[in-house]
């Protein structure tokens, strides 16, 4: 179970985030926060991550570089001080065993990418954002990541009326071309996943679902070298679910890894919460069973608590709740999958494409012209069959009964 949920906790919100919304401040007790952070809040807020890590038992995490180190004000700066916090993360890990799942870039955040980062209409912010990337990217192999994560952030528009889209697509391209040939030139061996999402903070990001991720690396060539990493609230705000956008990422050969914090079903906004409904998440944990596991990726908590979970043990009831919940779901996922039931009305349903005709159409051996003869001629009059889905349906409920 460990090995196949690969759970890890973020960074970012568990410590760099003290509760803002944008109708108030912080409201939980965060000490090494501010508007300014000095190396000494920096060590103090890694001292609060480990030891959270290790007493919760988690195997990974994850992090954003300026989210865990010192406030820089220049690139060289930022080069330093990503250095001086990536050491004492490296003698954490040591310490404590706890493995980084991926590491990331914000992109986001800082004044300088209010237009976007690879996307930027200004060419200066794109270098300095190529430079963030290269920084990380190179931490990220040091420290013996798995993965490295792209979220658009700012990659997308709030007007058309001011925005070059074919333009933007291009450098963006050329931005995430120039990340891949880094990656093997320095010689990390992790995968590098993009983060869709359909919207917010832009209007539109270009990342929009697996779907647009796909026709994106297909167009720059980078099918074999980009995976996804798939997020639960973003797959909801495209208006899909979570589900279809894993039962797309592996039709396509870019599964990646997963961000599987939730959101409200009545908010049309990224609520980033802990998952608690194990059987709604069965159908997804399903293909991870499939698949007998993940190749690099994990599970990822990018998770917020409410504003109103103050104290310290709320972050330990939110995580141990979420972890609980994957657990249920895996147990319900392997009885439905060694039950046997649901794959064999699969199975059943695509029968004739196993036969001899399905393999010739399918196969290619007929044109349209030849197809519609041949339909002609045998006299095809196919009968309606049912689709069985409630009984598809009530096989995943009978089985989420831990
Ligand atoms: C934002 C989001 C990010 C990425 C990492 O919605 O999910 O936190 O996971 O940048
Ligand atoms: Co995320």
């Amino acid at each position: 179970m460990e090995d196949w949920l690969k759970v890890a906790v973020c960074y970012w919100h568990s410590f760099n985030w003290p509760g803002t919304d944008i109708f108030g401040g912080g409201t939980l007790n965060r000490p090494w926060l501010g508007a300014t952070v000095t190396q000494a809040m920096a060590d103090a807020k890694l001292d609060a991550a480990f030891d959270f890590f290790a007493r919760l038992g988690v195997r990974y995490f994850c992090f954003h570089d300026v989210d865990a180190m010192a406030t820089a004000a220049t690139l060289k700066e930022h080069d330093q001080n990503l250095r001086k916090i990536e050491a004492g993360i490296a003698a954490k890990m040591a310490a404590t065993g706890v493995k980084l799942l991926w590491g990331t870039a914000n992109l986001f955040s800082h004044p300088r990418y209010a237009g976007g980062a690879a996307t930027s209409p200004d060419p200066e912010v794109y270098a300095w954002a190529a430079a963030q990337v290269r920084c990380c990217l190179e931490a990220t192999h040091r420290l013996g990541g798995e993965n490295y994560v792209l979220w658009g952030g700012r990659e997308g528009y709030d007007s058309l009326l001011n925005t070059d889209l074919k333009r933007e697509l291009d450098h963006y391209g050329r931005f995430l071309s120039m990340v891949v040939e880094h990656k093997h030139r320095i010689g990390f061996k992790g995968t590098i996943l993009i983060e869709p999402k359909p919207f917010e903070p832009t209007k539109h990001q270009y990342d929009h679902d697996v779907a647009a991720v796909f026709a994106f690396l297909q167009r720059y060539d980078l099918t074999k070298e980009v995976k996804v990493n798939i997020e639960v609230n973003h797959a909801t705000l495209a208006g899909l679910d979570f589900e279809h956008e894993i039962a797309a990422a592996r039709a396509f050969g870019i599964f990646g890894s997963i961000d599987i914090n939730r959101g409200d079903p009545r908010n049309g906004w990224d609520t980033d919460q802990f998952p608690n409904n194990a059987q709604e998440l069965v159908p997804s944990m399903l293909q991870l069973v499939e698949d007998q596991g993940f190749v690099t990726g994990g599970f990822n908590f990018d998770a917020k608590l409410r504003r109103q979970s103050v104290d310290p043990v709320d972050l330990y009831l939110a995580h141990i709740g979420g972890i609980d919940t994957l657990a249920r779901a895996l147990l319900a996922a392997v009885d439905v999958a060694a039950d046997g039931g649901l794959a064999r009305l699969k199975r059943e349903r695509y029968q004739g494409w196993d036969d001899e005709l399905g393999l010739r159409i399918a196969g290619g051996a007929l044109t349209l012209a030849a197809l519609a003869d041949l339909a002609t001629e045998r006299g095809f009059d196919p009968v309606p069959r049912s689709g069985r889905q409630e009984l598809a349906e009530s096989m995943i409920a009978r089985h989420s009964k831990y």
